[in-house]
């Protein structure tokens, strides 16, 4: 049990900032009291989660959402709140000249300036200690022949490559596939293959991210993670869950046995060694669930599915495969996620100095009444740039 709990305690859950503000659907953006202005703001409800959980020293940010004058300034403030800064996402999916694309659009002047974002990004990570950059986008075209689906990979690649080259000592950057929206007839990165291609090509300091809600229904998330990380290209993940598409849900709440199987394949695969890197980043939305306690929420089922992988009993697996005992490896799996786990949980956290039920304590703290009370007026958080 003390290796299950020194793995545990080394555990590290990037919160998004953008989970702190308000996030909707194209129905509607529903705002709620307490939200954050700025991403000091933003930073200091993400210490309560780190607070509390003792597992979230890290906050990602999305520029421009988290555009600052200073943003070393920034990361001094993060730093006395008890986080840092982690993975700098671009964002070249929010500005009118990126209709048709940003990296892979038709026009040479607007992949330079795409291109100039992501570079962009890549000072803000000098600034800040940042040592990821994170990049999605969101290019694809709507209808057959809207344009040439290999020339948009060979523009695609020219920016990589440039962004590639830039990367300083010890930094990388992972690239992100999602399925479709907002394209809806092909994605430029739609699936793991392609990001995977492309991240062999650059080498070493380009990986893979895998966002839990960014895949075809039915599809093995574990299978992915299992190849990737034995190809040594599993860079992160963006946990969520979902029901339907990319419904960036609280992960596990959606199918926690998913997300138990995926934890099985990071430990089996080696995913917690520090030294393979893999960074477990939050990349969700509580549209109408109050933020705090959802990004808590979520860093305790993501603990909850890590504490059941680890208690996998590998060497019954191993024997039970080995004799081809197909019921009695599945047991074995399944005794590990039936395990209540909670109590084993609670026990860590007060060995780590923290309560027992992180909810409960941070309901009964009032930082939300106070966030309520002070953060009245100015124009709250959001996804609008
Ligand atoms: C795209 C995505 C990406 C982020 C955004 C907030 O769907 O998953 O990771 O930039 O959400
Ligand atoms: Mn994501």
């Amino acid at each position: 049990m003390t290796d299950i709990k020194a793995a545990l305690r080394a555990q590290h859950i990037e919160t998004p900032s953008w989970a702190y503000g308000n996030s909707g659907t194209r129905f509607k953006v529903f705002a709620q009291k307490g939200v954050p202005r700025d991403p000091y703001e933003k930073l200091a409800d993400a210490a309560q989660v780190h607070a509390y959980t003792g597992i979230a020293p890290t906050v990602a940010l999305h520029i421009p959402w988290d555009k600052v004058d200073d943003y070393a300034d920034l990361a001094r403030h993060a730093g006395e709140l008890g986080v840092g800064i982690g993975a700098i996402n671009s964002n070249v999916f929010q500005d009118d000249d990126y209709m048709l694309g940003s990296v892979t659009h038709p026009s040479a002047g607007v992949r330079r300036k795409a291109t100039d974002h992501l570079l962009e990004c890549v000072d803000i990570m000098d600034a800040t200690g940042s040592d990821t950059l994170k990049l999605w986008f969101s290019d694809g075209i709507n209808y057959p022949g809207q344009d040439d689906i290999r020339a948009r990979q060979d523009r695609l690649a020219e920016s990589l490559s440039e962004v590639y080259d830039r990367l300083g000592e010890g930094q990388r950057f992972l690239l992100e596939y999602k399925l479709f929206e907002p394209a809806f007839y092909a994605t430029d990165v739609p699936d793991w293959g392609t990001a995977y291609a492309h991240c062999v090509k650059l080498g070493p300091k380009a990986q893979v991210v895998v966002d839990t809600g960014h895949h075809a229904p039915g599809t093995n998330i574990e299978f992915i993670v299992a190849f990737l990380l034995r190809e040594g290209k599993l860079g992160g993940f963006d946990f969520n869950s979902r029901f339907y598409a990319d419904d960036d849900l609280m992960v596990g709440a959606a199918d926690p046995f998913q997300l138990f199987r995926i934890m099985y394949e990071v430990v089996r695969g080696g995913g917690f060694d520090p030294e393979t890197g893999v960074a477990f980043m939050l990349d969700q939305c509580h549209n109408i669930e109050p933020k705090i306690p959802g990004q808590i929420r979520s860093v305790m089922n993501v603990q909850e599915a890590t504490a059941k992988a680890l208690l996998v009993d590998r060497d019954a697996l191993a024997a039970a495969q080995s004799e081809g005992d197909v019921l009695g490896a599945n047991a074995v799996f399944m005794d590990a996620y039936n395990t209540d786990v909670r109590p084993l949980l609670a026990e860590l956290r007060t060995e780590l100095g923290l309560a027992p039920d992180p909810m409960a304590a941070y309901a009964k703290s009032g930082y939300f009444e106070k966030i309520a009370a002070e953060r009245v007026g100015g124009q709250q958080a959001g996804w609008g740039a």
